[in-house]
């Protein structure tokens, strides 16, 4: 197929290129490289080493033989070129990962907030409007976050996967209907996807366009078969206070001697997914395209569910951390329960990659690699939810002697 993948340069998106191209897709990847613009303006950089993405997509050509294709392209605010690279590689399927996909910097200040609602709603609405503009009948197949239906909503009632069927009362006794689960974010960043949802179902309806919209849990790891082939090609792994989620933070704080940085009791139940698997959902939902007219198709991307605190304590067990607990600078609730389903995904073949022992060993070696790359000051979040909300001084201040 021939694949455009929007967002191929991030944490998520380049290790779906390499296994979409080593799978014998035509990959093109999109991307206007923001986030590597963000990390300065942060002054941070991804724990590993990343390369030039020219750099990095010679190298998979040099040891895989297959090519991909770059466009270095704001799907925000260049719409005209955008429908210029469509009608020239007239994909069949494009994956759609090109968002400000951080909650922390999107409720950081004004600014972020403003910025992560212009460029994400805006970048969504463009390429739906760019394929109806141009006929183009590729299947949209995009990144949406677990983060829409809020965190334990339902208490214990599995989170289903996309609608709900409810029963209206009219006068003439109930009805059934199936409806978007309601919406229930929890930061600027969560809103955006709230809102891409409103739109794929306008544009599934009106335009027939084929949608799949994939609710992912929290991703962790860092490498796949591809990215690990040579060095040059290792993806990103964000570790700061922003960027960094809670799983790989973990594994690099313990890596480098840092307390576990726990925000309040650590009650919090999330959904979390490897990046395996990340790159197996895809081709999944590539290959099971909804039928023109079916509304958006709805899978939840994730493979089990974690307690913050229990985390904590299986990464402080197996890698001998300690365990700090720190005033949490969001507004969430100290405690919830979550359960999730995720039936079609495991119908259409995804063999879970679940947390082991032998997978934090691999994500402790790549963080004690690099491990003098790490500035201590951008470990502590910092980005509240409203003004004045307390948070952490640093822990350390100097990187901890290697042990
Ligand atoms: P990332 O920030 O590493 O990658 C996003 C990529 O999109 C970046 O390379 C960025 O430069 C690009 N981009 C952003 N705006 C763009 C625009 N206007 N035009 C062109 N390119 C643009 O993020 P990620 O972790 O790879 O996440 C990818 C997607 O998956 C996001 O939409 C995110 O919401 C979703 N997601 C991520 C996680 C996770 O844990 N990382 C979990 C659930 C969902
Ligand atoms: N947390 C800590 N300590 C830390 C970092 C985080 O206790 O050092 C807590 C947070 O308070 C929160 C939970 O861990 O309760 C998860 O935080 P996170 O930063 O790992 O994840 P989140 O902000 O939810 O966002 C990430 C991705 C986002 C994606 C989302 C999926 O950045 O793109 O949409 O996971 S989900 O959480 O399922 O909505």
């Amino acid at each position: 197929m021939r694949v455009m993948v929007l967002g191929g340069d991030g944490f998520c998106g380049w290790p779906t290129s390499l296994y979409l191209s080593d799978r014998g897709h035509e990959v093109t990847i999109i991307d206007n490289l923001s986030r590597r613009k963000i990390d300065v303006e942060l002054e941070v950089e991804s724990l590993t080493p990343i390369r030039p993405v020219s750099e990095r997509i010679g190298v998979w050509e040099e040891v895989s033989g297959h090519a991909v294709g770059f466009v270095n392209l704001d799907l925000a605010t260049e719409y005209d070129r955008l429908v210029a690279v469509l009608e020239k590689i007239r994909p069949e399927a494009i994956v759609h990962f090109a968002e400000q996909r951080a909650a922390p910097y999107s409720m950081r200040n004004t600014h972020t907030k403003r910025y992560t609602v212009d460029n994400n709603v805006r970048a969504t609405h463009n390429l739906l409007t760019a394929l109806v503009a141009t006929g183009i009948d590729a299947s949209l197949v995009h990144l949406g976050t677990m983060g829409v239906y809020g965190y334990g909503w339902s208490g214990s009632a599995p989170i289903p996967e996309g609608y709900l069927t409810v029963k209206v009362p009219t006068p003439d006794g109930e009805i059934e209907r199936e409806i978007l689960h309601p919406a229930n974010p929890g930061s600027v960043y969560h809103m955006t996807k709230t809102l891409d949802q409103l739109m794929f179902s306008f544009y599934a309806k009106n335009d027939g366009l084929r949608i799949t919209d994939l609710h992912q849990g929290i991703v962790w790891g860092t490498q796949t078969d591809q990215t690990s082939r040579d060095e040059r090609l290792i993806n990103r792994f964000d570790y700061d206070g922003d960027y960094g989620t809670v799983l790989n933070r973990f594994l690099m704080q313990a890596a480098i001697g840092h307390p576990l940085t726990v925000h309040g009791t650590g009650g919090q139940t999330r959904a979390f997914i490897h990046i395996r698997d990340t790159v197996r959902c895809i081709e999944i939902a590539i290959n099971n395209p909804p039928l023109a007219g079916d509304k958006p198709r709805v899978l939840n991307q994730m493979t089990e569910t974690h307690r913050v605190l229990d985390l904590a304590k299986m990464v402080a067990d197996v890698m001998g951390a300690d365990i700090a607990y720190l005033p949490n600078p969001r507004r969430e609730a100290d405690e919830n329960d979550l359960a999730v389903r995720n039936d079609q995904f495991l119908a259409l073949g995804l063999k879970p990659t679940t947390l082991s022992e032998g997978l934090l060993e691999e994500g402790r070696l790549v963080a004690a690699r690099y491990r003098d790359r790490v500035d201590p000051s951008k470990i502590v979040c910092r980005s509240v939810w409203r003004a004045g909300m307390e948070t952490a001084d640093d822990l350390v201040t100097e990187l901890p002697a290697q042990a």
